[in-house]
């Protein structure tokens, strides 16, 4: 047994701000877990203290005592009994202080620790499309260790390198590199020892050198040894070995660390595709944010555990910790279950020139390199991300200081790679793009060994199709980059749903539309070696407004980590063993027109052909890509669908209503519609479905004139503003404009008639950056006005949403009303366009 002893040290801390009260807290924690989804870009940005008294026994004076960050965002001052130890720059990777000296032995010692999530110009990222959640938000360890021990407070965080050199399926090498520090007043000798254990944890190898150390000193002492037939690791066998290191003086072991490691070799070939082990594998997965709803950054380790699981579970092999160091236990687990990853720092979207700026990034690539560069799993770090988005966006900019601008961040891009590979030349370099020219003209293109691009077609670009082309173009231009798409996908809402998915309608069915056809241009481009989702899971955003302000969206599982059907489709597309689903976990209400109408329903399998049974028939179908679509007419009311495929099977009951009842019906059920939209809504609170829009047809329901709102994006429907007052922002961003009325062919009765609105026009005062498209905001329209009747009766009269309640505010007046034998809402214009988000019919 060795004396180093390691513990969290995470309970019982004070907490507080400017803004937070004293309050006991324990870590991880975060300070913006609420407000940074109440407050949107308000969210709490400044200083935070944290404080707790440390008992330290009299034995811990032959004893060297060390405090361990995991993580902690972003500028984080210990004190010990008021003394300043040390200060760390950067939110996402390990620092450890040596808090010895400053300890009074036997005494409780005040230890005072402030973390700053400012933004701050010297440190990265200076700006980005996720949250800057300050805190200590990772574990916080208590480490002591006897005074001749293994250098712990250090750019690794203690950690010591095995390095594997060659690789190949007969031999391999492996390296093994420790520091062994003295801390006492003497000269000492020590042996050092390195036990190598198999991946059944068999020891097999002891490697030992002896060592004399002066008094205060560090010396590097390693190992390097061969091994044959090594067990490879791989995705299908994650196996791995274990490397223990002692320190032993007098016969006593004094100190040990312990580390996995693995062997396996890689290579990215420009034309033919990623290889692992000599064998080619393409590489499929997702980016993955490390937040979670009601938690901020703030996770235990076991959300983080199973994030990966899920990853792995949809048979992914790939993830990119996009876009910072994820908690070292990430690192753990995907090393455990047979992910690749790509992990990158957090330079992203801007640089400055100042040294300071450029000091930081490479320390954090230094960090993130030698704290997790024993883990097979890695086999790319990257280090910038769309470094020249805000630039290419800026119309302040002069052309100088851009010029001036890309300079820098070459010039960075260049110390990185060469910080990178000096660390580590085994591993290849990576950095991702936007789709912008600047990258090959600056020539910072060809600085890594690999490309990402992250492409937005058919979201922030028009055309799904032109994404395998513009990938040709750059092959053809480009042919010895090795190319991988770092980032794709669309904004996909649960509660919007549609069997005709749009652009920008943030339907699931949409999100399926581009994924599947993502997987299918990059499955036919050998030369195109992987692929990563944006984004495994919804994360917070606090400057969005997409569907649900301050989330994006583009998760293929929720925020929550419930999941989206795109999961499962997913799982069609890359697992072995058989599955199958059906689609419309969030789709089981279905409107369709009457009997006649058919209804669609999907299926994900790996199968070539699958089997639908319904209570009446049984139908079959092939699968493309993963996909079996039925249109099959069913009966009003619920219905029970079996899907298999050989031996399994997955069912789901939709409740099937037919449109031209529906009228018919209002005694029963109110009748709610989605004035404007061709997607149906669904209130997760009251669990109304706010079905799509139709054309008035006599006998029926639905609307006289006017257009479908458009606000902005190349002509895509309704606005994606944040709709104040409401939840439910889907519902009041689609809208129709210059509607003349709103007709139901009810039965005589008194009636509810509620009408809801949101007043579109305003100028955005901070327009998306990542819209890549060049179109505008329109102008602000000053003005309108319009007034309602209801059967002929004047109900509202020169009604101004902006004036009356304001813009982009949730506004629902409810009318009572008695018919005669239909409902007939009309808008009459007084200036401007009249407007109308929702409506809803209830009989009394
Ligand atoms: C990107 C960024 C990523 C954003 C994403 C998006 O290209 O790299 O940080 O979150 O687009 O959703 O717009």
């Amino acid at each position: 047994m060795g004396q180093r002893q390691v513990q969290t040290f995470n309970s019982a801390w004070k907490f507080s701000s400017e803004v937070h009260s004293e309050r006991i807290v324990d870590l991880p924690h975060t300070w913006n877990a609420e407000d940074a989804f109440r407050d949107g870009k308000e969210y709490f940005r400044g200083k935070g203290t944290y404080s707790r008294n440390l008992y330290t026994p009299q034995k811990w004076q032959n004893k060297q005592v060390f405090l361990k960050f995991e993580g902690s965002n972003q500028i984080t001052r210990l004190y010990v009994n008021e003394q300043l130890i040390g200060e760390h720059p950067g939110g996402y990777t390990g620092f450890v202080f040596d808090i010895t000296k400053a300890l009074k032995p036997g005494a409780e010692n005040e230890l005072k620790i402030e973390v700053d999530n400012s933004h701050n110009a010297d440190i990265p990222p200076l700006d980005a499309d996720f949250n800057f959640y300050g805190g200590i938000y990772r574990d916080l360890w208590l480490i002591t260790t006897p005074k001749l021990h293994f250098e712990t407070a250090n750019e690794a965080a203690g950690n010591f390198l095995i390095t594997t050199p060659e690789v190949s399926a007969e031999k391999a090498t492996y390296k093994i590199e420790t520091r062994l520090v003295n801390s006492l007043s003497q000269r000492i000798s020590a042996t050092i020892e390195a036990e190598i254990f198999d991946p059944q944890g068999n020891p097999f190898k002891i490697l030992r050198k002896k060592i004399r150390i002066a008094p205060g000193a560090t010396e590097a002492i390693s190992f390097e040894e061969e091994l044959r037939d090594p067990q490879l690791w791989s995705p299908a066998r994650p196996q791995l070995y274990k490397a223990e290191v002692r320190v032993i003086a007098d016969g006593e072991i004094l100190d040990i660390l312990i580390s996995s490691f693995g062997f396996r070799w890689f290579e990215a070939d420009p034309e033919k595709g990623f290889f692992l082990n000599g064998i080619p594998l393409k590489l499929i997965g997702a980016n993955r944010h490390q937040d979670h709803f009601g938690l901020g950054n703030a996770l235990p380790n076991r959300l983080h555990q199973r994030d990966y699981e899920m990853i792995k579970e949809m048979g992914a092999n790939f993830i990119r910790t996009a876009h910072y160091p994820q908690d070292p236990e990430v690192y753990r687990i995907c090393d455990e279950l047979g992910l690749l990853v790509w992990s990158e720092v957090p330079v992203i979207n801007d640089v400055t020139a100042s040294q300071a700026y450029h000091d930081v990034s490479l320390r954090m690539q230094r960090e993130q390199i030698l704290q997790f560069f024993n883990h097979p799993s890695i086999i790319m770090w990257g280090h910038m991300n769309e470094i020249f988005i805000r630039l290419v966006f800026n119309n302040k900019m002069t052309e100088p200081e851009k010029a001036a601008k890309i300079k820098t961040s070459v010039e960075l891009a260049g110390k990185l790679e060469k910080v990178t590979k000096e660390l580590d030349p085994d591993r290849l370099t990576v950095m991702a793009l936007h789709e912008n020219e600047l990258y090959n003209t600056s020539g910072i293109a060809d600085i890594p060994d690999v490309i990402g691009w992250n492409l937005y077609f058919g979201w922030y670009s028009p055309g799904l199709e032109s994404f395998g082309k513009f990938l040709d173009q750059q092959h053809e231009r480009y042919p010895n980059r090795p190319l991988f798409i770092s980032e794709y996908g669309p904004g996909a809402d649960v509660r919007i749903q549609t069997t005709d998915p749009q652009p920008w309608d943030y339907s699931e069915a949409y999100q399926l539309k581009l994924h599947r056809s993502y997987l299918n241009q990059v499955l036919e481009r050998d030369y195109v070696f992987g692929m990563a989702a944006w984004n495994f899971a919804d994360f917070g955003s606090s400057f969005r407004q997409d569907a649900m302000p301050y989330i994006n969206q583009k998760g293929l599982v929720n925020f929550d980590r419930s999941k989206k059907d795109i999961y499962y489709y997913y799982q069609a597309r890359l697992l072995e063993e058989p599955m199958i689903y059906v689609a419309g976990e969030n789709f089981q209400e279905r409107y369709v027109e009457n009997a006649e109408d058919k209804v669609e329903i999907t299926i994900f399998s790996n199968a070539s052909e699958v089997t639908l049974t319904t209570s009446e028939e049984s139908y079959s179908a092939k699968t493309e890509d993963g996909i079996a679509i039925f249109k099959i007419p069913l009966p009003e009311g619920k219905n029970q669908v079996m899907a298999t495929a050989g031996e399994v099977s997955h069912s789901r009951t939709f409740e099937v209503h037919y449109r031209e009842n529906l009228v018919g019906r209002i005694g029963k059920k109110a009748l709610t519609i989605n004035v404007g939209a061709h997607v149906q809504y669904k209130d997760p609170v009251t669990g109304e479905i706010w079905i799509a829009d139709q054309e008035y047809k006599e006998g029926s329901f639905g609307y006289v004139g006017g257009e479908v709102f458009q606000k902005d994006r190349n002509k895509i429907q309704g606005t994606a503003s944040d709709i104040q007052g409401t939840e439910n922002d889907p519902l009041f961003q689609t809208m129709r404009e210059g509607i003349e009325a709103y007709k139901f062919d009810v039965e005589k009765g008194n009636y509810l008639v509620t009408l809801m609105f949101a007043e579109p026009q305003f100028n955005a005062s901070e327009a998306l950056i990542y819209n890549l498209s060049s179109s505008e905001e329109k102008p602000e329209k000053t003005v309108r006005s319009f007034d309602i009747m209801i059967n002929g009766r004047l109900v509202q009269q020169d009604l101004n949403l902006a004036r009356d309640y304001g813009k982009i505010r949730a506004v629902t007046i409810t009318y009572e009303v008695q018919s005669e034998g239909e409902i007939n809402v009309e808008f009459v214009e007084n200036s401007g366009a009249t407007l109308i988000s929702a409506i809803k019919l209830e009989k009394l």
